[in-house]
């Protein structure tokens, strides 16, 4: 079978300006795409993508560097139709976790002016409740003695960064495009921190001189599947192993700080720069992120494998606006007159979307890193206004039930969290118990800060959530918050 490759629609002068860690499917949805028409749009060749893997050596990289690092992206309308682009913004993609030097490298280069992240939300190592960088965790351990060979994302940015500020060179900016609250100020302040504990001198220089601008990044990209990607060869009629199925809708809004200029992503539809990006990744963490983790457990533990499954059910439709309207919305401030109830409806629709099959069990990953920032930030809110958080507390429920790992039918659960032993333990201790156990989940100050486990409505709440899922069955607690 004849494979897709750059030569056929590519860019044959492009020449490496970014370099991306962290080579999922996300970056090649996102902004590698939205990098590929922007360089279309203005023909500035410089801005090519040179895309690395560090914590493993995916056969994708092997498998994109055959065919070019090109690839495509089939957008699934809401119609059922599908559009499908060609993105060749990748110059180089990098299989980095044994051998780290190209990467630095180029990391190092005098036309690298960008160094962009998609690390998920545990790649900053910061506690979730403080965001104090974990000294103690392992990978961060072995970079402050290795300064030279590091692991991280952020020791390799520490390295690239002293590396440029001792040749006099000007320092690249940090694009953090995860999705997570203030993702610049978080990779900064992981940065320094780790600059600190290294060369404090070098700290000073990256609290000075580098730029870490916050974004805001929206598409949903489902993990590809076997059936996924025999789908896509079928009208493709070329074996892509990179390809990507996404859908339409897309967004990125980015603030616009960069110290070696930045390519006009804001050509492209959807993506804007703007002063202040804060209330836009509120919006979306809690209307949209806060919805797809309701749906995660409540939905996997109801049996519904994909988020548009969930979406069939009406309750869990009636729950899920519910959420947004009046959970989410309500805690948020915008900068000018926003159309929440609008904005739910689009997700509805989004979530719907047949072609996506997007997992539960995917999103349900990591947890322990998602919730605080997806809830608690609302309940929060919505706990010093006296207001209700039906919905936020049977997502908490939904959790507990998830990460103590058997299902409705007494099935195992693979739950994949940085945290999941010392949930599975948390579970175990307090088997039969759910009062404590609950007590027990609230008291793990890294995901639930004290004044939370300490307020009794907030308890109280979530135990009778967690009971009626217990009692009931995750279907039935979810048709009766929906009747109410
Ligand atoms: C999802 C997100 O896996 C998850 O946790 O909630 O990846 C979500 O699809 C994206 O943030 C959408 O922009």
């Amino acid at each position: 079978m004849k494979k897709i490759a750059a030569r056929d629609y590519g860019y044959t002068e492009l020449t490496t300006g970014i370099v991306h860690i962290g080579l999922g499917a996300f970056h090649r949805a996102h902004q590698a795409l939205y990098t590929h028409e922007a360089i279309a749009a203005t023909g500035e060749f410089h801005w090519g993508i040179c895309a690395a893997s560090i914590n493993s050596n995916p056969p994708l990289v092997q498998e994109l560097q055959a065919q070019d690092n090109a690839y495509t992206v089939t957008e699934m309308n809401p119609d059922g139709s599908r559009t499908v682009k060609f993105a060749t913004a990748l110059v180089r993609s990098l299989a980095a976790k044994d051998d780290r030097r190209p990467l630095l490298d180029i990391m190092s280069a005098e036309t690298t002016r960008i160094v962009s992240l998609t690390i998920t939300e545990k790649g900053y190592c910061l506690n979730p409740a403080t965001g104090e960088l974990m000294v103690d965790n392992a990978l961060i351990a072995h970079d402050l003695e290795n300064t030279r060979n590091p692991k991280t994302a952020l020791g390799l940015i520490v390295a690239a960064l002293g590396k440029r500020k001792a040749k006099g060179m000007l320092p690249f900016t940090v694009l953090s495009c995860d999705n997570v609250p203030d993702n610049g100020k978080r990779a900064r302040a992981a940065v320094i921190q780790m600059a600190e504990a290294m060369d404090p001198e070098l700290a000073a220089w990256i609290r000075e001189e580098v730029a870490f601008p916050c974004t805001m990044v929206d598409r949903i990209v489902p993990a590809m599947t076997e059936e996924s990607f025999a789908d896509v060869q079928s009208y493709l009629g070329v074996e892509d192993k990179g390809a990507i199925v996404t859908e339409a809708y897309r967004q990125w809004v980015i603030e616009d700080h960069f110290t070696m200029g930045r390519p006009e992503w804001d050509k492209v539809d959807g993506a804007m720069f703007v002063s202040d990006v804060q209330p836009y990744e509120e919006m979306k963490l809690r209307m949209l992120n806060g919805s797809h983790s309701i749906l995660a457990y409540l939905g996997y533990l109801a049996g519904y494998e994909t988020i548009d499954a969930c979406m069939q059910d009406e309750q869990f439709v009636k729950v899920t606006r519910h959420y947004m309207n009046h959970e989410a919305a309500v805690t948020l401030e915008m900068p000018e007159p926003t159309d929440f109830a609008s904005y739910a409806e689009k997700l509805i629709e989004r979530f719907t979307n047949p072609g996506l099959k997007h997992r539960t069990w995917q999103i349900a990953m990591d947890g322990s890193q998602k919730v605080p920032q997806r809830w608690l930030n609302a309940a929060r809110t919505l706990l010093a206004e006296e207001k209700a958080f039906a919905a936020i507390a049977l997502g908490i429920g939904g959790w507990m039930h998830y990460v103590s790992g058997t299902d409705e039918q007494g099935n195992a659960i693979d739950v994949r969290d940085p945290m999941a032993e010392q949930l599975k333990a948390v579970a175990i201790e307090h088997q039969g118990k759910p009062a404590q156990l609950v007590r027990a989940f609230l008291a793990l100050n890294a995901v639930f800060d004290q004044s939370l486990a300490a307020n009794e409505r907030f308890v109280e709440a979530v135990t009778h959530a967690y009971n009626t899922i217990r009692e009931q069955g995750a279907k039935q607690a979810v048709a009766l918050l929906a009747e109410t």
